[in-house]
């Protein structure tokens, strides 16, 4: 109690950060934040296992709670991992899009650890496009890092390039920290967060062989073709036949192109290939190019024969070799890093959470990608255990929001979260309370026009229905019956038979963006910085 007080006073002296500590303090939990990036629950064997066995993750809902209902308030990398830090919606922290730098005078939750006497370390990807506050040590990627041979920003060294695969190195040095670096007589808060299974979805050389040979069961809705929805859902540009690069995606050698006189169907280009595959050294290169070489000669024979139903079927086999191939060596080092915890007494008072930085299309509706208020990208994998406090293999299907965590945590910690963050905390879940825990969540999304071609839309979404917004270059509302097509084939907004639950939505929604202070005003803001990005040729 003494300690904590002094740890108050010290902090409060040294910071300007508002927080406040309780009275009766727990045992200060440890909490290893694990996340992945673009980590469908699609492919996570504690929610299905028709397509990837994750014993490893796994292990943390079998110890733990697993969350069926977990969901982000803007499917999008950055943005989503600006809410987590900051525990506020984008349109309040300002990090709505890839594009906008992250404001640092924004006040994260690791610092307030930090204040309170936890000692704080981050290796992974950020993608902020600056360096964290609030960490005693970070190795972190530039941007969307590599798979190969990656660059790291460092706290201690400056910028460093490593030899080997990002999974792995990421693991190694997150054991590494625990190891060598953790203060004994602190508590921890620490991030480890993977690049993988980020596209362009590169294997670890020692899962090549295993996934390139398998197949995998189709989506129901693979060959969707929008009818029932609306210009949104028309006119995006993530179709795994459409909007997939040959080289870069589906790893068809760029000479094999050539031969074959295919081009790109977009955008990208050769060099999205030769910019990541061309990393590997002549060693990694010899294993890659036997492994793909094989594949690649296969494609030369069937290519010329392919209808574009066979090529949307062998899209999505390629897409899920890679993507699940990448996931593999991430489930490994889970396994290791828990085992790590295990053999030091650490797992007895160490709070491991897994999840991703959003849900993740893996070929229903025929995409790849995310963006979108609809299921697989509003969803996220979500898996926590906690000793002693949350029940073994229990499940949630409340809808917990990646909003929560800094609450969460904070909590978790015994310390009192700043006024203006707007989550729940989950301790009471974990508890086996926090029923009726949120009724409706607010989603917003920004990033257009930009890669994939999502258009901006806000939302609310509840138990049973979603209503959407479609704005900017469109005006269009959808209304989906989730309990009845859960697959969202068919917008019901003008059917007169849901006239009510429209209305009474739309009255929700409103309240909604008034408790979370949204606003049309802001959205007009949103869209003029935007643009001004757009005409300075940052975009
Ligand atoms: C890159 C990817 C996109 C992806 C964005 C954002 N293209 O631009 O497919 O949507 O990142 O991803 S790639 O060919 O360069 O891989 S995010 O996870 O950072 O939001
Ligand atoms: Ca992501």
């Amino acid at each position: 109690m003494k300690k904590a007080l002094l740890i108050c006073l010290v902090s409060a002296v040294t910071t300007t950060l508002f927080f406040s500590c309780k009275k009766e303090e727990p045992k200060h939990p440890n909490i290893l934040f694990i996340m992945s990036d673009d980590h469908a629950y699609q492919a996570i064997s504690a929610y299905s296992d028709k397509l990837l066995q994750t014993p490893n993750i796994d292990r943390i809902a079998q110890e733990g709670m697993l969350f069926t209902n977990a969901c982000v308030t803007n499917s999008i990398c950055a943005p989503s991992r600006a809410v987590i830090l900051t525990g506020k919606h984008s349109h309040l922290n300002g990090k709505v899009d890839n594009y906008f730098p992250f404001d640092t005078t924004n006040v994260t939750f690791p610092q307030i650890l930090q204040a309170n006497g936890y000692q704080t370390a981050m290796f992974g990807k950020l993608h902020f496009g600056n360096n964290p506050k609030g960490f005693d040590e970070f190795k972190i990627l530039p941007d969307q890092g590599h798979y190969y041979n990656p660059d790291f920003i460092t706290k201690k060294e400056g910028k460093i390039t490593l030899t080997g695969y990002v999974t792995d190195l990421i693991t190694d040095m997150t054991i590494n920290w625990l190891k060598n670096e953790r203060e004994k007589d602190k508590p921890f808060f620490l991030a480890y967060l993977h690049k993988a299974p980020h596209r362009e979805w590169l294997p670890a050389e020692r899962h090549y062989k295993e996934f390139i040979n398998r197949s995998f069961p189709e989506p129901t809705t693979l060959f969707d073709d929008y009818e029932g929805r609306g210009r949104a859902a028309h006119e995006q540009e993530m179709n795994l036949l459409e909007h997939m690069n040959w080289a870069g995606d589906s790893k068809i050698f760029p000479e094999n192109m050539d031969k074959l006189g295919i081009k790109e169907s977009h955008s990208y280009d050769k060099a999205n290939y030769t910019n990541t595959v061309g990393r590997m050294n002549p060693e990694q290169r010899k294993v890659w190019d036997a492994t793909y070489g094989k594949m690649n000669e296969e494609f030369m024979k069937r290519y010329p024969s392919m209808s574009r139903t066979d090529q949307m079927k062998w899209r999505y086999q390629r897409y899920m070799q890679d993507y699940l191939g990448s996931i593999a060596a991430v489930d490994e080092g889970v396994g290791k890093v828990l085992d790590f915890l295990k053999a030091n007494g650490l797992d007895e008072n160490t709070i491991v959470v897994y999840t991703s930085d959003q849900g993740f299309y893996l070929g229903e509706h025929g995409w790849f990608d995310k963006r979108f208020i609809y299921d697989e990208s509003f969803k996220t994998p979500l898996l926590i255990k906690w000793p002693g406090v949350i029940k073994a293999g229990s499940k949630n299907t409340q809808m917990v929001q990646n909003l929560d965590f800094a609450q969460t945590f904070l909590d978790a910690a015994g310390i009192a979260a700043p006024a203006d963050m707007q989550g729940e905390s989950l301790v009471p879940i974990f508890k086996g309370q926090g029923q009726n825990f949120r009724d409706a969540a607010y989603y917003h999304y920004y990033e257009y026009p930009s890669v994939h071609m999502v258009k901006r839309h806000y939302g609310i979404v509840t138990e049973k229905f979603k209503l959407i917004h479609f704005y900017y270059d469109i005006d269009e509302w959808e209304l989906y019956d989730r309990l009845n097509d859960p697959n969202e084939m068919k917008n019901v907004y003008n059917d007169p038979k849901y006239a009510n639950v429209r209305d009474e939505l739309h009255k929700k929604l409103a309240a909604l963006r008034v408790k979370y202070k949204d606003s049309e005003a802001l959205d007009k803001m949103y869209i003029e910085k935007y643009k001004e990005l757009e005409k300075s040729g940052k975009i």
